[in-house]
This record gives C-alpha cells, sequence and structure tokens, in this order.
C-alpha cells in the first residue's frame, strides 16, 4: 500500500482553498476533501508494514502549533508547471515535528528523504501547464492568504490511485500536545 504523513486542515480552511479552483486551463483540481500538507512521503509498503509505522508514529511527541497559508506558487521542471499550491509560513515547531516522523521512519529501515522540505498545500496538478498562464492565474490571486489555525494532530494516510485521481484515507490520527 502506498502510504504518507501529513498534516489535515480544518473545513473552513479547504472551503477557502477550494474558492481557488477554476480559471486554470489543463489543471486537476485537488478535491477538497483531499486537500493536506504532506509531512513525509513514504511510499509502497508491503502490507502490514502500516502496524509498525503507525506504532512509531504514536510514539512521537511534540507540541500542537498554529499554521496559516499565504502566496499561491507553483512546481515547474524546464519552465512546464506540474503542481499550484499555497504555501505555508516556516514554522519551527512544524518542521521538529516533520524531523521526528523522519527520524521514526529512519529507524524502521525506510531511505532518510534527502529532498529539501517545502511546504505546501497541492491545490492542482497539471501535465506540462503554461508558466505564463499560472502567472497570471497567481496574479489574479495575488495576496491569498487564510488566517491562522491550530494543528492538533497529523495523520498517517493511505493514497488510492485511481483513475479519477488519488483519493486519500487517513489510517489513524496522532494527537500532538496543547
Ligand atoms: O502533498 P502533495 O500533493 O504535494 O505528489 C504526492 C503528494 O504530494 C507526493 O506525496 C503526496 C501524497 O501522494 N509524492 C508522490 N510520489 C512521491 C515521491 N516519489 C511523492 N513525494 C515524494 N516522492
Amino acid at each position: 500500500m502506498r502510504l504518507f504523513v501529513g498534516i489535515p486542515l480544518p473545513e473552513d480552511v479547504r472551503a477557502r482553498l477550494g474558492e481557488l479552483k477554476g480559471g486554470l486551463l489543463g489543471a486537476r483540481w485537488v478535491e477538497p476533501e483531499n486537500l493536506h500538507l504532506s509531512l513525509r512521503f513514504i511510499g509502497e509498503v508491503p502490507g502490514g508494514d502500516e502496524a509498525d509505522i503507525d506504532e512509531a508514529l504514536a510514539t512521537i511527541e511534540a507540541p500542537g502549533f498554529p499554521l496559516a497559508l499565504s502566496e499561491l506558487g507553483f512546481f515547474d521542471r524546464r519552465r512546464r508547471v506540474h503542481a499550484v499550491w499555497a504555501g505555508i509560513g516556516m514554522s519551527e515547531p512544524m518542521v521538529r515535528l516533520r524531523a521526528k516522523v523522519e527520524q521514526a521512519l529512519v529507524r524502521l529501515g525506510h531511505e532518510p528523504e534527502h529532498r529539501k522540505f517545502k511546504p505546501h498545500v497541492t491545490l492542482a496538478r497539471m501535465k506540462n501547464g503554461s508558466a505564463a498562464d499560472v502567472s497570471r492565474y497567481l496574479e489574479a490571486h495575488n495576496g491569498f492568504s487564510t488566517g491562522p489555525f491550530d494543528v492538533g494532530c497529523f495523520t498517517l494516510y493511505r493514497s488510492h490511485l485511481g483513475h479519477g485521481g488519488a483519493h486519500y484515507e487517513a489510517l489513524a490520527d496522532y494527537g500532538l500536545e496543547n
């Protein structure tokens, strides 16, 4: 099964993000219930391994923290856009939580994640999106932000890949301390 660790978003925040849908040719918008912040992609694991991962994640102790979304942006490769996202201001508690998740997974024998962490909420995916179109879209939503919201847990997700796009199933939530 395909797993990742993320932070779920409150319904009102997902609703605000839902208002950003549309106005971008060739974009496949993420369904509101799938909107999340990825902390650590795990990938395919043999069935049964999720129990060990769950056990390891459940031992993590970390404080809750506020987050706010601001500034839209995109990921591209050779000037072709493949994802449009809402960014997250750097948050020390979030970075420390991510480090604890990373440590727990590496202890279980997973490969360390070498890619730089760029916290974001993917809003849309594109195949070969035009940078000019995306720039116009971003300009139209210039100044987008949400007020801060409290992050009280992180979640182990299972990703079900299907023809209509991925669907994410929350397998377990792990509470953060107040
Ligand atoms: O949170 P977002 O939507 O940015 O793109 C995938 C998605 O990211 C990413 O993990 C999240 C849940 O599927 N993902 C997929 N394959 C990946 C890989 N090989 C990956 N992240 C890193 N390495």
